[in-house]
C-alpha cells in the first residue's frame, strides 16, 4: 500500500492548528514519530500540540529534552484541544491503543488522519496514509518531510533515529532494509549522533540489574542437547544485589541466545511465594499454549504464567510439560 503524499501535503497546508497522537504503551517509534512530525510542522508555522493517552516512560524521557509530550486528563485537558483543525494519529490505527485519547479522537470536530504502518480494520474516521511494509512510523515521517519539501535538521533527525533504530531492534530485524540503512545514514548527515541515541537507549543498567544478570545467567541449565534452557531467580537475589522485578526483564531472551536453543523458560520467585513463569519459542511449541497449562497466556513466540509452590516442584511440574511437547 503506497501514501498518497500529494493529498497529505493538501491537507497539511490546509491546517493550521494541529494535534499529534499515538499509542499508548508509547515506544520510540510513537513518540519519535510524534516529535519529528511536530518539528516538520513547525517549520511549516503551524500550531503543534502532543497528546498521548499514557505517559512517556522515564527510560525513553531523553527523547522529549522539552517535554512537550502531554498526557490528556493530566497534563492537558481536552478542552485545551478543542480549537485544534487537525488530528494526526501516528504509528497506530486501532482504537483499542488510543486509550484516553479515544475519547477526543471520537468527539473531536477537527480532520483526522492516520500516518501508520500497522495492519487494522478499525475505522477511526480519518482519511488513512499507511503503508504496512513500512519498518517504522518514523520512516513514514521522514517522507512525509520530504513531500512537504521540509529540509532535515538535527531537531528532526534525532526522535526519527530512535523511532526507526528501535522499531527494527537498532537496525537487525528483517524488517531492516537498504532503504533503512539509506535512510538512517541522511538522518546523521542531519547532524545527530547514533552513539548518543544507543547510550541512551541501551546502556542504562543499574548495578544491581547487571549483577541479577550475572546471577540468573550463571543458573542456566540446557536440556535435550540444548534445545530447551531455563534459569531461575529467587526472592533473595533481589535484595543482595539491590535489582527489582522488572529487571528480570530481557534476561530470557539473552538465554536464547546461545546456539541451538529452541525453547527458554525463566522461573521468577515472586515476593508473595510461587513462582511467575516466562516461556520464550523459537520451534513448532506455542508458548501461549504451554502458558494456558497453567492457567496463563500470551502469544506463540512469548508468554508468562503464575504457579504456586517450591521451587523443586514447580521446575519439574512445568519442566515434563515442555518435555512432553518438544519431544
Ligand atoms: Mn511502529
Amino acid at each position: 500500500m503506497s501514501i498518497d503524499w500529494k493529498r497529505f501535503t493538501e491537507l497539511i497546508h490546509a491546517h493550521q492548528r494541529f494535534v499529534l497522537t499515538s499509542h499508548i504503551r508509547p515506544d520510540c517509534d510513537a513518540l519519535g514519530s510524534e516529535l519529528g512530525m511536530a518539528a516538520i510542522l513547525r517549520s511549516l508555522g503551524k500550531d503543534v500540540k502532543i497528546a498521548n493517552g499514557h505517559a512517556t516512560p522515564p527510560n525513553l524521557a531523553f527523547i522529549d529534552p522539552r517535554s512537550e509530550i502531554r498526557v490528556i486528563g493530566q497534563t492537558i485537558t481536552a478542552e485545551e484541544l478543542a480549537d485544534r483543525d487537525l488530528l494526526m494519529i501516528l504509528d497506530t490505527s486501532a482504537w483499542a491503543q488510543l486509550g484516553a485519547m479515544s475519547e477526543v479522537v471520537k468527539t473531536t470536530s477537527a480532520k483526522k488522519i492516520v500516518l501508520d504502518h500497522h495492519v487494522s480494520e478499525d475505522d477511526l474516521g480519518a482519511e488513512n496514509f499507511k503503508n504496512t511494509t513500512a519498518e517504522a512510523a518514523g520512516r513514514l515521517v521522514v517522507e512525509a518531510a520530504d513531500a512537504l519539501g521540509v529540509p532535515l535538521t538535527a531537531e528532526i533527525a534525532f526522535p526519527l533515529f530512535a523511532a526507526i533504530a528501535t522499531d527494527t531492534g537498532w537496525f537487525r530485524f528483517g524488517s531492516a532494509s537498504a532503504g533503512t540503512y539509506r535512510m538512517a545514514a541522511r538522518l546523521i548527515e542531519a547532524g545527530i549522533k547514533p552513539s548518543a541515541i544507543y547510550n541512551a537507549l541501551y546502556e542504562q543498567d543499574t548495578i544491581g540489574r547487571v549483577k541479577l544478570r550475572g546471577e540468573i545467567l550463571a543458573r542456566v541449565e540446557a536440556l535435550l542437547d540444548g534445545r530447551l534452557v531455563h534459569t531461575y531467580v529467587l526472592k533473595e537475589d533481589f535484595t543482595k544485589t539491590g535489582a527489582n522485578a522488572a529487571d528480570t526483564e530481557d534476561v530470557i531472551n539473552m538465554a536464547l541466545g546461545i546456539a541451538g536453543t529452541q525453547f527458554a523458560v525463566i522461573f521468577v520467585e515472586q515476593a508473595t511465594g510461587g513462582f511467575k513463569l516466562s516461556f520464550r519459542s523459537r520451534c513448532a511449541v506455542d508458548c501461549s499454549k504451554m502458558a494456558e497449562k497453567f492457567g496463563g497466556g500470551g502469544h506463540k513466540a512469548a508468554a508468562g504464567a503464575f504457579v504456586a509452590g517450591e521451587l523443586a516442584e514447580v521446575q519439574k511440574q512445568v519442566l515434563d510439560a515442555v518435555l512432553a511437547a518438544m519431544q
